[in-house]
């Protein structure tokens, strides 16, 4: 038996409903779908290069940063340059992480919001004002991440595409009903009941620099249209995110839990999982 069909056979033990097209036929990564070699002799052909941008704003710099870096500079894209973006309102506090030469660190400063769910929201403005504007002539793609999250295995080129989603570890196999979507329909976040496959995870979204300046500037109108009717999403960005995918833009390509997953749960194999969430820390 090859490794690979061992592989394949564990995928689809760990994803009994996931299967490994969408319906609109975007591919959904999971270990065993690719080929490696293939991906990154394709991208080393081809040039590309990769973007990661983080934000680590108050506690969460202190708390999460060092380690999400660590683990970038050994399994994010391994095979490609790239450039990370981090985004802080304190610069002089990121810690000096020696990476590797084909990755390089761009620190950019933004202001610290006062309330947690405009530091989370208010990302979509700095990634349209700050970060896509530098990326632009620097990186191919680019991954808007979360930083409360370890790289655990090698994530790689397989996940590059025009625009790249996250499935949300605690809801891949939850029904349509169960996923958290806005369901205010005064607010721009609204997912009608009949629309939505998908509950996407906003820890992770990537794409093409033209794709993710229209997925930004359509999120942040949605959150500030929003705040001048009074109302707030339940999961903030992540339900404008979801809204954007769901009636929007269809995702090119689809990410499965692997690429995300939620380290209370058990799954053999990840590339990136959630860090232990200390609230007691970072929500006083
Ligand atoms: C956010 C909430 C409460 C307290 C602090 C913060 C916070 C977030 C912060 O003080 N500093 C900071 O840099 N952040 C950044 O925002 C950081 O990159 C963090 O990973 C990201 C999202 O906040 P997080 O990780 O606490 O939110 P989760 O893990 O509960 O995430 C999901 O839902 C969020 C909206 O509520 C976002 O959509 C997020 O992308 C989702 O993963
Ligand atoms: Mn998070």
């Amino acid at each position: 038996m090859s490794l690979t069909y061992v592989i394949y056979m564990r995928s689809l033990i760990c994803s009994p409903k996931v299967p490994s097209t969408t319906s609109w036929g975007a591919p959904i990564v999971w270990e065993g779908t690719f080929d490696h070699e293939e991906e990154n002799r394709f991208h080393q052909d081809h040039g590309t290069v990769v973007g990661l941008s983080v934000f680590a704003v108050g506690k969460y710099l202190e708390t999460y940063l060092e380690d999400f870096l660590v683990s970038a500079n050994r399994y994010f894209m391994p095979s490609l340059p790239c450039i990370v973006y981090i985004l802080t309102d304190n610069p002089k506090d990121v810690p000096t992480i020696h990476v590797r030469p084909a990755m390089s660190i761009t620190i950019l400063q933004v202001p610290l919001r006062h309330r947690w769910q405009d530091i989370s929201m208010m990302r979509m403005m700095d990634l349209q004002d700050i970060v896509l504007p530098l990326a632009r002539g620097q990186v191919d793609y680019l991954f808007c991440m979360d930083v409360d999250q370890i790289f655990s295995s090698n994530y790689g080129p397989e996940t590059l595409d025009d625009l790249v989603a996250q499935l949300h570890s605690g809801y891949y196999l939850q029904s349509r009903e169960e996923l958290p979507y806005e369901t205010n329909s005064l607010s721009a976040a609204f997912i009608p009941p009949t629309m939505g496959i998908f509950y996407y995870h906003a820890a992770v979204f990537g794409g093409s620099l033209a794709r993710l300046t229209n997925l930004t500037s359509s999120c942040l109108n949605g959150i500030l249209k929003d705040k001048k009717s009074g109302v707030e999403a339940i999961w903030h960005d992540e339900s404008h995110l979801n809204r954007y995918l769901a009636l929007e833009y269809l995702p090119s390509k689809v990410l499965s839990p692997e690429y995300c997953w939620d380290n209370r749960l058990w799954l053999r194999y990840h590339k990136l999982r959630w860090a232990k969430k200390s609230y007691e820390k970072t929500r006083v």
